[in-house]
């Protein structure tokens, strides 16, 4: 990495060594809560693509690699594990100068990843065919659980180095090759992965870095001949365009995209824990997850009660600068984020909300170079309006009061989405009927916003295909071969099925 102007100029990271992009141009990175540029990102384009995945291939049909048993695989992705928690809080400041989410959320999410590393380095070697019982006692017919290929993996700039291990470490895990590309606004924190990755000691090629943008870089890695299997995190949209190219040369995909989360409050919850979630759903990380909790819906008796909670707590929520640790709500990541939140709650209005927290941005001086929203109650709001069907990626919470199970079900699962829910209530046969009836890939039940290394998460409807995390994904990055092996000495007809 080249330092100029105390802005940093990083490198993409292709086929084990560190380059410009072949044109030598670059994007810059700014933090959004100062305003500063910080970092020069080289601007990718289809040649570099192509030498990444060349080195991809290369790396996959080398002998090297092939000579990497699952074991030694496992060894490896246990050193690269051990590293990332040496440079957490490194590569966490990294993702908060980038991105504006709080130091005290990155460093945690840095301080879970080796976590996932750890699960599938021990999942590499225990990954088994089968033998089938055939009818016919005549033949030996058994599974091989083989890997793709290369990986095209595509990140946003809301996890960037969670999310990308989301993908790299089961890929790696089942013996693929991956060629990763962050999101144009926060690419650092994954090119500081590179050099952490370079010492562990993979041959080079196992994993490539290119950066540049979405509609250039991510739409050829994505449409790429060379990529076995897209795996992709972003917004819903986004996601059709990848699954449309990576089917233009039939690679399968997996996705994770947005949501319309209900957080769901009965009677007889315990409102304090209920109170948390519901903070935490939605006002947690400036509401960019996609796990985000933005629709609530209360059961009619405590309806006041709980929202006037609501209500006060998010006005006292503390907007500040991400690295001190009393603020609890950092900047919107990006302008354009900011844009879509504020015309969101101006639409919602239109459409006959009532604001009671929040709705607009601060004029406070101290936060004015930052992109702040203030956290925003809505009510007055139906389930069929737009603040309550489309995904706002912000600090927004609708608030919908409710009679019966029967009537919030139905309007939990009318949206599009079915990424996450979170149900409030100390009744136990209530608890799990309503996991039953909720359509969504999660379903916390007086928890929220939690996710392991061996719990599998993905989407539901538009949410997503396939799934991250546990051991569904590593499946994902595998495919089977059924092997027929004649042990008698018959000659059979030539003109007939064997079966
Ligand atoms: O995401 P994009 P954006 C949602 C959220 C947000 C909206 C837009 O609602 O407001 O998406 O955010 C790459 N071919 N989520 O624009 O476009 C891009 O470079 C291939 C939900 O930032 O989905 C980046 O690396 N790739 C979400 C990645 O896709 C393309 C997280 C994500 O960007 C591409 C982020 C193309 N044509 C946003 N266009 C979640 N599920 O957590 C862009 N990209």
């Amino acid at each position: 990495m080249k330092e100029k102007n105390d802005i940093k100029r990083y490198q993409m990271y292709i086929g084990g060594k560190f380059v410009d992009s072949l044109d030598e141009s670059y994007f810059q990175s700014i933090n959004p809560f100062s305003g500063e540029v910080w970092a020069d990102i080289p601007r990718g384009g289809k040649e570099d693509v192509d030498k990444a995945f060349q080195a991809a291939r290369e790396c996959y049909e080398s002998q090297e690699w092939r000579a990497l048993s699952p074991t030694k695989r496992g060894k490896l992705l246990r050193k690269l594990a051990e590293a990332i928690e040496n440079n957490a809080e490194h590569l966490a400041k990294i993702e908060t100068r980038d991105n504006g989410k709080l130091y005290k959320e990155m460093l945690a999410q840095l301080k879970a990843i080796p976590s996932w590393f750890e699960y599938y380095a021990g999942l590499a070697d225990k990954v088994e065919g089968s033998v089938i019982p055939l009818d016919r006692q005549s033949v030996f017919n058994y599974t091989l659980r083989e890997p793709l290929g290369v990986i095209a993996c595509i990140t946003p700039w809301n996890s960037p180095l969670l999310l990308a291990t989301w993908k790299v470490a089961p890929a790696l895990a089942a013996g693929n090759t991956v060629v990763l590309k962050p999101s144009e606004y926060t690419s650092a924190s994954t090119l500081e992965l590179a050099k952490i990755f370079n010492e562990v000691g993979f041959p080079a090629g196992t994993l490539n870095m290119v950066t540049g943008y979405g509609h250039t870089v991510g739409d050829v890695l994505s449409k790429h001949p060379l990529a076995n299997k897209v795996a992709f995190t972003g917004g819903t949209e986004t996601g059709r365009k990848v699954a449309t190219n990576a089917a233009s040369h039939l690679a399968g995909v997996t996705l994770e995209l947005g949501g319309k989360s209900p957080n769901i409050v009965f009677a007889d919850a315990d409102l304090d824990a209920a109170e948390a979630g519901v903070i935490a759903g939605i006002f947690a990380a400036s509401g960019q997850t996609c796990i985000a909790g933005s629709r609530l819906f209360i059961e009619r008796s405590i309806a006041d009660e709980f929202l006037n909670r609501i209500v006060d707590r998010a006005k006292s929520i503390k907007l500040g600068d991400p690295n001190e640790p009393e603020t609890q709500m950092g900047p919107s990541a990006t302008p354009t984020q900011l844009k879509k939140i504020e015309e969101y709650v101006n639409i919602s209005v239109d459409e006959g909300a009532k604001v009671l927290a929040g709705g607009e941005q601060p004029k406070e001086p101290a936060l004015s170079k930052g992109l702040f929203f203030y956290p925003t109650v809505l009510t007055e709001v139906n389930n069929s309006m737009r603040i309550c069907q489309e995904e706002v990626f912000g600090p927004v919470l609708s608030v919908i009061p409710f009679d019966s199970e029967e009537e919030v079900v139905k309007m939990a699962n009318d949206t599009e989405f079915g990424l996450g829910a979170g149900i409030w209530t100390n009744n136990l046969k209530k608890s799990h009927r309503m996991a039953r009836a909720i359509e969504s890939g999660t379903v916390w039940i007086n928890t929220y916003r939690a996710t392991a290394s061996n719990s599998p998460f993905g989407g539901y409807k538009n949410s997503g295909l396939g799934r991250e995390s546990g051991l569904d994904a590593i499946y994902e990055y595998m495919q089977t071969k059924s092997v027929w092996v004649e042990l008698s000495d018959e000659i059979s007809d030539p003109f007939s099925i064997r079966t």
